[in-house]
């Protein structure tokens, strides 16, 4: 079966992200001696990363969307209802006992079925401590030997058990305190003996996906078996099954006991109201059953499993390259402290997790009882990072382990049986800190993709006439249409969007929003607008007079089309290495000032409306303007009295290629390249839905002119919306005012333009032709020189952008012939000289082994180019035809 091949890259986009914090060394170092050296006091705010795979995954949107739905009865919710359902499916037991999570299982099997005295032989050690409270001893048979299933039972012991000493249950945790998993022929061992001496088996199975992918992998006779079927073939291979809800259902608490037994589920039920609630929601808000009840039917999803363990397989092995001592668990790695600081006496699991913190940031705690000495886990939050950032938590461990002779002892100063009681005093070795380079933010929830066979995706295609503006989203595997609208909302973002106080006049969102906006550009007049194009309408009306010049540096479709309805001549006056896709020139971006100069000489200033000046130029393959020319082309317009007016709608990109590009401003914050930019202006229409990190909503700004302000804020009044929201929702202003602060953070717009650059790389390497240098939003590859044999009037780009697609199921965007339209007065195409296919990378939803398979699927286009032929039009629209355009294929001649 192919869904049980190991994935390359997540089966899922990422729909939203949580911040990432940072504290330097200095800070940490605080932080930790206020903690007492114990790491289990610090809070997520104070670290880097949290290596705790409990109640820290990430969900799915519908998952998430469950949260909404509890009805928060007291008796008898839908919720209850849901989770039943989802239990009956899942599992296949038929009855269940909520409770509040784990331990509130273990508390009512402990409180109804395992008397004092009596004992209970288990394949784990964590979790003995309720039952050594209620004098129950948990004697330990593992089966010391077994060596792949290692959590199995030594059946033998646990015959003498049974015939010798006082057994109240027989209990088994799938994937034993997360290092040891059971295989299924074991557990179906223990149960016959456990039944042979009239004894019940229960298990703990909060971990059961990943014992289930075990045994998927590794005995015999399962590797065809899908994980939902393993994980309902343990459950009802035992008596009573519970799990913990913040595991692998990935809920932030809850639990369910379970089991096909009415009288076991009746003595249950009548304990559940005693410490958990009443029977119906037991000690959970309706909306975690809701969340529980998703989560359960969501864990088993095949392709997400296969990634999830995939995960812990690559980082595990890094780790062990690296020569660290661990025990691949369930969701991590298991350090084993003592190996790792032999030349401690004592508290080795807490000075290993202090010197870790120290280092870099990060929290691995092991936690439980103190005299179990057991690993120090280093868990993978489920679906919450990607692999870069596995690899450099993995390289701070190894970095650390370099270094591990110079990790100090740590002195007791209270002391206690659990750990997080421990408190210690300690001293700073000089421990080289480990830098993280990543995105500073982790995956909160995610968004499944459409993955159809490459059969399907031809049909589909076909279907949507070879273009892929006609797909569905659904039938698209990832996503490179275009990064407007598209990008991943943080967490904060979406605080503030649930949090406003919505208003049809002024609302604290709109003062929020030009508070943030006039910071960042320095400009005076603030004004929404619903998107990038109704500023542009705006600007357009009330800036030109029939029959004026628009010069600008190169042309945005909607740009050019408003200039034009407003009576305006559009005239390109970028530097000629624009249009040269092979160009290396850095500014590729640039107005070509002799250009200018010839139009003012040719027409006279009068006749210029304004110079429309776009960042990170889009259609030239997101090309930037240097600082200088922004400065040249403001200082000649000022001598001439031109207005500037700026399409800043990727000028976070522009103002980081400064920072990359212009030694000059090597060391200058993103947030002060771009305040130098705007002075060079007079205003700017921007599309918010890029750089603002938002899904919807523009912006038109004016420096000081009040005049021109005015006469906008009359246009937005009859187009938009009021002058206070713009047409938008007070909700998406809120998310604006935040996301214009996010975008600012330089680890983000760093690691956002290396994506795109990596990319380019990739498909560089290996002779892919693309416009170079590689821009920032979006990757172009070069249509002409990929299919040199179809002429430009076949459509290349078009063609390659849909043989894309069905290759590999990305979706891209034509951005040639078929985007730049017939002349109108000789009817034959432009034939531009960029005919291109655009790779446009969303912000925030991406991988980089997402972009791998990306260049792995051009790569296998560019093996067969031969092959490929040309597009005819089947149905051509007179305006923007790129839209809705139809095409069959067509012989090359
Ligand atoms: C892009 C888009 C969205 C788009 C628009 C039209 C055809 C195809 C795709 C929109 C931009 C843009 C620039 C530089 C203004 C707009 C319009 N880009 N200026 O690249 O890139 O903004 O969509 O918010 O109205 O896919 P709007």
């Amino acid at each position: 079966m192919t869904c049980m091949r190991a994935p390359t890259h997540e089966p899922h986009k990422i729909k939203t992200v949580r911040p990432l914090s940072f504290p330097t060394p200095e800070e940490r170092r605080k932080l930790l001696a206020d903690a007492r050296f114990n790491v289990f006091h610090l809070t997520p705010t104070q670290i880097t990363f949290d290596m705790c795979s409990k109640a820290n995954n990430a969900v799915s949107q519908e998952q998430l969307a469950g949260q909404f739905i509890g009805d928060e009865a007291y008796a008898g919710s839908r919720n209850f209802e849901t989770l039943r359902k989802a239990v009956q499916n899942v599992l296949g037991h038929h009855y269940i006992c909520p409770v509040h999570n784990s331990l509130g299982a273990l508390k009512l099997i402990s409180a109804t079925m395992v008397p004092p005295g009596s004992v209970l032989p288990s394949n784990a050690r964590s979790r003995a401590g309720i039952f050594a409270l209620h004098d129950v001893a948990v004697p330990d048979m593992r089966d010391q030997q077994a060596p792949v299933f290692t959590g199995n039972a030594n059946l033998a012991q646990l015959r003498d058990a049974l015939e010798e000493k006082n057994v109240a249950l027989v209990g088994l945790q799938t994937f034993a305190d997360g290092q040891h998993p059971i295989s299924l022929e074991n557990l179906r061992a223990v149960r016959a003996i456990a039944h042979e001496y009239g004894r019940h088996l229960i298990c703990d199975g909060s971990r059961v996906i990943e014992n289930a992918w075990y045994i998927q992998r590794h005995e015999p006779g399962y590797a065809d078996r899908p994980i939902h079927r393993i994980v309902k073939e343990i459950a009802r291979t035992c008596d009573i099954f519970f799990l913990d809800g913040a595991q692998d259902p990935k809920c932030d608490a809850g639990g369910i006991l379970t089991t096909d037994k009415p009288e076991l589920h009746e003595t249950f039920m009548n304990e559940v109201v005693v410490y958990e609630g009443l029977h119906t929601y037991g000690g959970m808000a309706g909306r975690t059953m809701e969340m529980l009840a998703r989560g359960l039917a969501e864990m088993c999803e095949e392709s997400e499993v296969q990634w999830a363990m995939e995960q812990t397989e690559r980082f595990t092995k890094r780790l062990r390259e690296g020569r660290v001592p661990l025990e691949r668990g369930c969701d991590g790695a298991y350090i084993d402290a003592r190996s790792f600081l032999p030349h401690l006496a004592k508290h080795h699991q807490d000075a290993l997790s202090a010197a870790l913190y120290e280092i870099a940031g990060v929290r691995a705690f092991a936690p439980n009882l103190v005299r179990l000495e057991r690993p120090v886990p280093v868990q993978i939050p489920r679906l919450a990072m990607t692999n870069e950032q596995l690899d450099q938590v993995a390289d701070a461990i190894i970095s650390l382990f370099a270094q591990r002779d110079k990790v100090p002892e740590l002195t007791e100063i209270e002391s206690g049986r659990w750990r997080d009681q421990m408190a210690y005093h300690g001293v700073f070795a000089d421990l080289a800190p480990f830098e993280f380079a990543i995105a500073p933010y982790e995956i909160h929830t995610i968004e499944r993709v459409g993955v159809l066979s490459r059969e399907r995706r031809e049909t589909a295609m076909r279907e949507a006439g070879y273009n892929t503006f006609l797909l569905r989203s659904e039938d698209v595997a990832i996503d490179l249409l275009t990064d407007s609208g598209t990008s991943a909302m943080s967490t904060d973002q979406w605080a503030a969007y649930e949090g406003v106080r919505a208003s049809a006049s002024t609302s604290d969102a709109y003062h929020d929003f030009v508070g943030a906006l006039r910071d960042i550009t320095g400009y005076q007049f603030i004004l929404p607008t619903h998107q990038g194009r109704a500023a542009e309408h705006i600007l357009s009306e009330i800036m030109i007079s029939p029959g004026q010049i628009v010069p600008g540096n190169m042309y945005f479709t909607t740009t050019k089309l408003h200039q034009e309805l407003a009576g305006g001549v559009f005239a390109d006056v970028i530097v000629d290495e624009a249009h040269n896709p092979e160009s290396e020139f850095p500014w590729k971006g640039n107005i070509d000032l002799d250009k200018l100069d010839a139009l003012v000489q040719q027409h006279g200033a009068q006749k210029i409306a304004y110079i429309s000046f776009e960042h990170a130029v889009n259609m030239a393959g997101g090309q930037p303007a240097s600082m200088d020319n922004m400065r040249d082309v403001y200082a000649y317009c000022g001598q001439h009295k031109i207005p500037v007016f700026f399409d800043s709608t990727r000028f976070v990109e522009n103002a980081w290629m400064i920072h990359e590009r212009d030694p000059r401003y090597g060391k200058t914050p993103v947030r002060d390249i771009l305040r130098e930019m705007m002075m060079y202006g007079d205003g700017c229409t921007v599309s918010g839905k890029k750089d603002f990190l938002i899904n919807i909503g523009g912006v038109l700004c004016f420096r000081e002119n009040e005049e021109l302000a005015r006469a906008a804020e009359d246009r937005l009044r009859l187009y938009e919306g009021n002058v206070t929201d713009g047409g938008l929702a007070t909700a998406d202003l809120a998310a604006i005012a935040v996301g214009v602060r996010e975008m600012l953070d330089d680890r983000y717009i760093r690691s956002r333009i290396r994506q795109t650059q990596f990319l380019g790389k990739l498909l560089l390497d290996a002779g892919v032709p693309i416009v170079t240098p590689p821009g920032s939003h979006a990757i172009f590859v070069d249509a002409k020189r990929f299919l040199p044999h179809v002429d430009q009037d076949d459509y290349p780009a078009q063609r390659l952008a849909a043989e894309i697609y069905v290759e590999s199921g990305v979706r891209a965007m034509e951005r040639g012939n078929v985007s730049k339209g017939r002349d109108p007065n000789t009817g034959a195409n432009y034939r531009p000289a960029l005919e291109l296919v655009r790779l446009t990378i969303p912000r925030r939803v991406y991988t980089d082994d997402h972009m791998r398979a990306v260049a792995e699927g051009i790569i296998r286009v560019w093996n067969r180019r031969e092959t490929i032929g040309g597009l005819r039009f089947v149905y051509e629209p007179e305006k923007l035809r790129f839209f809705q355009g139809r095409f069959e294929t067509a012989q090359t001649t």
